[in-house]
């Protein structure tokens, strides 16, 4: 069956906007790529990407061959206008709009009758009536009748995005039926999943809730976390056990939670809630209380150490196994032990650059007092611990994701620490 080739505009080629221009334009329609950012469209002329996302690279240099991927500066008249620009949270713990208000802008004067436009950023609830419309009005076009207009949240979760921007299911909340309609055809392109229809505020919550539904689980258990290491439970142990239970599914405590999502979204709806949002607001802070934490169990695990001590840091990324360090707790935990002059080595294969970064465990290691797992990336499971012990100062090792085998490192002669248990 021949298709209906479609023209879509992307604004914004980030870790959402560039997966979902490529999978629109492998689908074989024609896409118009555009980001203010030179390195990103200098990046994606020549069929590069500067983003670390499984078989992403691969696809977009195919359709940058095609010819079905464009990268531009400025919009163009399309069928469809897609904005995934960033949200990021200002320093007083607000959404930080500008972006979205300026893609926005940016394409008022492309909009023909029968576009359609939509939302994917992450946004508080409200975006689309009291911001988007407002400004797509300036195109004379009648909303919802010329112009169908809603929200449609991605959900990916990085590292996996080009197999869940297929299969996941998606939220789609038009300003009315004909937008929600319109935007669920757009997004059949490419989308295996279901597709659910809603009001748009409706599924501006969605988003949030997910990510804070998430957020406020992990808060809970850092929280058991912190009570076990003063009852003496050990938490992983509790974990597993009470997810025996048929109706119980504990998350998994660590140093923080980090990443453009979980660490950010819970505040979208503080914002807009300040008297209501109680818990979600505590969770935040006790997510973001965990650096500190795990610093005052390091110095009380090398409190009888002394002179300057150091310290070697398996991990900086927000999670395991991508690039990625925005929001990193671990970052965080740096700096507290920078602040109080410890010497740090850090090793992470996934980041091409950071300050005290060595290339390898053992080598980072050297006089070290401390091993700190803070990212269980796949490539520390199988450490030479021997090699390690030989070159460290003091063969002590914090775990702060349960990752490394105890009877494996105690064997090598390591002293062996795990968050969620009282130091011994
Ligand atoms: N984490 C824990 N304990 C856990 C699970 C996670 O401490 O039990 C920490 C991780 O170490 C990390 C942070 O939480 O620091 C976030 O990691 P994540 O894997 O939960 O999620 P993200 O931020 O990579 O992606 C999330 C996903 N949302 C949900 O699973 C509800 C993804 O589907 C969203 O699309 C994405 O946020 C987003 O863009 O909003």
């Amino acid at each position: 069956m021949e298709i209906h080739k479609q023209k879509i505009c992307i604004i914004g080629l980030g870790y959402i906007g560039l997966p979902a221009a490529a999978m629109f334009a492998s689908n074989g329609h024609k896409v118009i790529g555009v980001d203010i950012n030179n390195e990103v469209i200098d990046a994606l002329e020549k069929g590069e990407v500067i983003i670390e996302e499984p078989y992403l690279k691969n696809m977009v240099e195919q359709e940058v061959i095609s010819g079905n991927l464009i990268a531009s500066k400025k919009p163009q008249v399309a069928d469809a206008f897609i904005i995934a620009v960033p949200t990021p949270l200002s320093k007083d713990k607000k959404a930080d709009m500008s972006l979205v208000k300026k893609a926005t802008e940016s394409i008022v004067p492309y909009l023909r009758k029968g576009n359609i436009v939509v939302l994917e950023s992450t946004s508080p609830t409200g975006t689309v009536k009291n911001l988007i419309i407002p400004i797509l009005k300036k195109s004379g076009l009648k909303i919802g009748e010329e112009l169908y207009v809603g929200y449609c949240p991605e959900r990916v979760l990085p590292g996996q995005i080009l197999f869940e921007l297929v299969n996941n299911n998606r939220i789609i909340g038009g300003i009315n039926k004909k937008s929600s309609e319109k935007i669920k055809e757009l997004y059949q392109i490419f989308v295996k999943g279901e597709m659910y229809i809603t009001d748009t505020i409706t599924a501006e919550m969605c988003k949030l809730v997910e990510n804070t539904y998430r957020d406020v689980n992990i808060a809970f258990v850092n929280e058991l976390s912190k009570i076990c290491e003063y009852t003496g439970a050990d938490v992983w142990e509790v974990i597993k056990l009470c997810n025996k239970h048929p109706r119980i599914n504990i998350h998994q405590p660590g140093p923080g939670v980090g990443g453009h999502c979980l660490a950010i979204d819970p505040w979208f709806i503080v914002e807009k809630n300040p008297d209501l949002a109680r818990i979600i607001k505590l969770a935040r802070e006790t997510n973001d209380s965990m650096p500190q934490f795990i610093f005052n169990k390091i110095e009380n695990i090398l409190k009888n150490i002394k002179g300057t001590k150091k310290v070697t840091i398996l991990g900086i990324t927000y999670k395991a196994n991508i690039d990625d360090t925005r929001e990193s707790p671990i970052i965080n935990l740096i700096q507290l032990l920078e602040k109080h002059n410890y010497k740090i080595s850090v090793v992470d294969p996934y980041v091409k650059e950071f300050r005290y970064k060595v290339e390898n465990v053992a080598e980072a290691a050297n006089n070290s007092d401390l091993l700190v797992l803070a990212v269980n990336h796949k490539d520390f499971k199988d450490l030479d611990f021997d090699l390690i012990a030989k070159n460290m100062q003091n063969k002590i090792i914090l775990d702060t994701r349960n990752y490394f085998d105890k009877n494996i490192v105690e064997k090598e002669g390591f002293k062996y620490y795990l968050l969620g248990k009282a130091n011994e």
